[in-house]
């Protein structure tokens, strides 16, 4: 078995990107809690980020680098509870954004920014979260070629998307607003005529701090035998938390987790907006209930960064990083070589 990448504190949620020649890693930081285990995410309880880095992703990880606490709960004034999986990115002027998501003061997920001088922070967060931001599993992406900045996110149950949702609420289900507590916890839209909620994504403006004006969208994902959404009851396809994208020979990837049936799994588009079409599974259920990763080129080689519960023996929410090579057959699509 792969072993763990990170082993001095237990870390989830690796978003992974290249700086400076070296892999940065933007985890969560999950720890112990007396919170029961339930179905809305309480016992993934996590108040502070650390960062890590290394120039070397082969056994036994010896050049692993623990930059140490970069936020904490108290320094964000809005959030109150539940860093949950951050990422990172570089803006033009050359500063380092964390965005994370984290519960507000009325135990809404909201989306917040923080800014740093250098990829291993520390970072400072903006006052408020973003506005219009919503839901958790923030996934920012630079594109390689037009080098403009997005932000995917989006997560069920714990993550509330499904709160915007609700039949009856009114105006842009995308902005944020119209929360419906009466979805709240492990709950979606089912049944034979139900799609599936969608992810979601934003450009940001110049600033790294914003949304462009028209704000979040729904990223489409089609299901190719239809050419139509995916339904809400095919749980093996259907979107449920952990949003990354990649960009490789120009075709776009958004990769995603599939929740409770505990797959990583992919769907690929030319604009990266979508809409998407998906494309098959890359990573098979692993030890512990979710499943969350990112994915990043390093010295001509991709990588897929995840987390099981190995180092825990199977204690769901006390994770830990792996990362393990990823392969593209001749028309582009992704694999894994599973153990
Ligand atoms: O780490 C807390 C939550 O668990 C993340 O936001 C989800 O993606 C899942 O990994």
């Amino acid at each position: 078995m792969t072993p763990p990448l990170i082993t001095n504190i237990y870390t989830a949620d690796p978003s992974a990107h290249v700086f400076n020649g070296r892999v940065y890693i933007y985890p969560s930081h999950d720890r112990e809690t007396d919170i029961a285990f339930n179905d809305n995410g309480d016992q993934y309880d996590m108040a502070d980020y650390h960062v890590f880095s290394t120039s070397s992703l082969e056994p036994p990880y010896q050049d692993v680098v623990d930059h140490g606490v970069v936020l904490r709960t108290e320094d964000v004034p809005w959030a109150s509870k539940q860093l949950w999986a951050p990422d990172a990115a570089q803006g033009k002027d050359g500063k380092y954004y964390l965005y994370f998501p984290a519960r507000d003061h009325e135990g809404i997920f909201r989306i917040g920014v923080a800014v740093g001088d250098a990829p291993e922070g520390p970072f400072k967060a903006d006052p408020e979260p973003i506005p219009g931001s919503f839901s958790i599993d923030p996934a920012s992406f630079v594109d390689p070629d037009t080098g403009d900045a997005y932000l995917y996110f989006g997560g069920l149950w714990g993550g509330q998307l499904q709160c915007y949702q609700a039949p009856g609420a009114t105006g842009n289900n995308n902005d944020g607003s119209n929360f419906d507590a009466a979805w709240s916890g492990p709950q979606e839209p089912k049944g034979p005529d139900a799609k599936a909620l969608f992810p979601k994504v934003a450009k940001l403006d110049a600033s790294m701090h914003k949304f462009v004006p028209e704000g979040a969208q729904d990223l489409v994902i089609l299901a190719p035998e239809t050419g139509e959404p995916i339904p809400a009851d095919d749980h093996d396809r259907r979107f449920f938390e952990a949003a990354w994208m990649h960009k490789r020979n120009g075709t776009y990837y958004f990769s995603y987790s599939t929740g409770d049936t505990h797959y990583l799994v992919y769907a690929t588009s030319q604009s990266p907006t979508g809409p998407f079409t998906y494309g098959g599974r890359i990573l098979e259920p692993v030890l512990g209930w979710t499943t969350h990763h990112s994915i990043a080129e390093f010295q001509g080689r991709w990588w897929l960064f995840h987390h099981d519960c190995e180092l825990s023996k199977g204690v769901n929410h006390l994770r830990c990083v792996k990362v393990r090579e990823i392969f593209y057959d001749e028309e582009g699509k992704m694999f894994t070589k599973q153990d």
